[in-house]
């Protein structure tokens, strides 16, 4: 599409949205920034504007500025399936999202991981990977770096590497990546796709594009990335942390196995990584199993996956104060996330949980605790109802506080020497805080001030 000097409006005044806008003034169209925050702060937008130039509206956006509109892009935040957007497609306008604008503009070759869990740490290393071995790689999307950010420096001989959540995944067109991943599907962001089906569909686009050409690399314990891998027209390969596959990734007591079809090769000992639980494991074979079928050649993969540390924010250790090690779980936005939390503790731990309602049902979480956590402090808009749902289960050990802070505080008291204390909230951050890293860094800004 020929966007030289037409108008297009944007959706959102975040991350993405003024990346898009950046992307969209450097190409000569005419980007409308329209948020619908009444309160949004214009002057500090335009402050992160880089210099381009672009129209700023927020509460309203006038109807002549809409009807001038060639395009619509969303940012992966807000709905679309709203009155705003249905005007825009009743008029034919296009709706993107923010991944697909970019990657209207991007060159090069796409790695494209989703999945409910995993994604932000499967997503760093596969960038690591890519890194160390061609000297350069892109690493965007819901990691935290929109798409559009990067995408007109990327040249034919690059590689992306991008995270992409099912908001993203909702508003793609032709979006192809020649490697996916889907890592697993648990329910997630309900409230947003409504039904578990539509859910997902915006996971299993990631690969809609893709031909046999192209690679999609599945989870074989996940009843439904393994069903998808017998639908998709790119080719699956599986991976397991349960039983051995031909071909395929898997783990075998506690060593990585490659079978290629036609012969078996032993990757790499568990603790020869540096991250912690199964999940990661996990993570790492889908890593691996991009990696191997982008070309990268093997003795340079296991050279990566040996060099990599955890990603901040997710099972993150912070300090020891009196004898207690402080974890940040920020990123452990969901039950079925922060299950993976508690299960990496290897001691009894209190646990710091709740916050924005995604409609998520605590039932497993709660269950997880199994005799571990000794308290749980709550606080954000999920507090009652979790403690509800751990009473319904006989967990009595429950806190509930207003503020992070005094979270931290509480969960210092109750903290025996020798314990653990983990923020791993199963909720989104948001309605106490922008998003999930905010509220990480404040964990780890609290606990730090215990120290000093
Ligand atoms: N807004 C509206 N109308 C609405 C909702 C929001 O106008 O109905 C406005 C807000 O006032 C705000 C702007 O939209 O100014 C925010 O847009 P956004 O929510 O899309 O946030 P961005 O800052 O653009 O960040 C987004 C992703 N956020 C979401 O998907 C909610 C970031 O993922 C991503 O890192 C970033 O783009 C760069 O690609 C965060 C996330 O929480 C980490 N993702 C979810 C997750 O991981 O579970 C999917």
């Amino acid at each position: 599409m020929n966007l030289t000097e037409k108008s297009v409006v944007i959706m959102g005044a975040g991350k993405s949205g003024i990346a898009a806008a950046i992307l969209l003034g450097k190409i000569g169209a005419y980007p409308v920034i329209f948020d619908e925050n009444e309160n949004l702060e214009i002057e500090k937008v335009m402050e992160k504007m880089e210099g381009i130039k672009a129209e700023i509206y927020s509460g309203i956006l006038p109807k002549e500025v809409k009807e001038k509109s060639v395009l619509l892009v969303m940012s992966p935040g807000i709905p679309v399936d709203t009155p705003f957007v249905d005007e825009f497609k009743e008029r034919g306008i296009p709706v993107w999202g923010e991944i697909e604008l970019a990657y209207q503009f991007a060159k090069g070759k796409i790695i494209a991981i989703t999945g409910t869990n995993g994604k932000t740490t499967t997503t760093a290393l596969t960038g690591k990977i890519m890194e160390d071995y061609y000297g350069k790689s892109f690493v965007v999307g819901n990691i935290g770096n929109p798409y559009t950010m990067a995408a007109l420096e990327t040249t034919d001989s690059d590689v992306t590497v991008a995270e992409v959540s099912s908001f993203q995944l909702e508003t793609i067109q032709d979006f192809h990546p020649q490697v996916s991943a889907i890592l697993n599907i648990t329910p997630d962001h309900l409230n947003r796709h409504h039904t578990m089906d539509n859910y997902v569909a915006c996971k299993e686009a990631v690969a809609c594009n893709q031909t046999k050409e192209d690679t999609c690399v599945l989870n074989y314990e996940d009843a439904y990335t393994r069903e998808f891998g017998k639908r998709t027209k790119a080719r699956a390969l599986y991976f397991s942390s349960k039983q051995q596959l031909h071909p395929g990734i898997y783990l075998q007591e506690e060593d990585i196995y490659y079978d290629d079809g036609q012969q078996i090769v032993k990757i790499m000992n568990i603790h020869e990584m540096r991250l912690l639980g199964i999940h990661n494991v996990e993570n790492v074979m889908a890593a691996l199993g991009m990696a191997i079928s982008y070309g990268v050649q093997m003795e340079h993969i296991i050279a990566s996956i040996k060099d990599f540390h955890a990603v901040e924010h997710r099972i993150e250790y912070v300090a020891t104060i009196a004898g207690v090690d402080y974890y940040n779980d920020s990123k452990g936005t969901n039950p079925d996330a922060a299950i993976k939390g508690i299960q990496a503790m290897n001691r009894k731990t209190v646990l710091i949980g709740g916050g924005y309602d995604k409609q998520n049902t605590y039932d497993e979480w709660i269950e997880s605790f199994q005799g571990k956590v000794t308290w749980l402090i709550l606080l954000g808009q999920t507090k009652e109802a979790i403690k509800e749902c751990a009473t319904r289960h006989g967990f009595e050990n429950v806190i509930l506080v207003n503020s992070l802070e005094e979270a931290v505080d509480v969960a210092a008291k109750k903290a025996k020497n020798g314990e653990a204390v983990l923020l791993s909230p199963a909720c989104a951050s948001w309605g106490m805080f922008p998003n999930y890293e905010v509220r990480g860094n404040q964990f780890k800004e609290l606990v730090r001030k215990m120290e000093a």
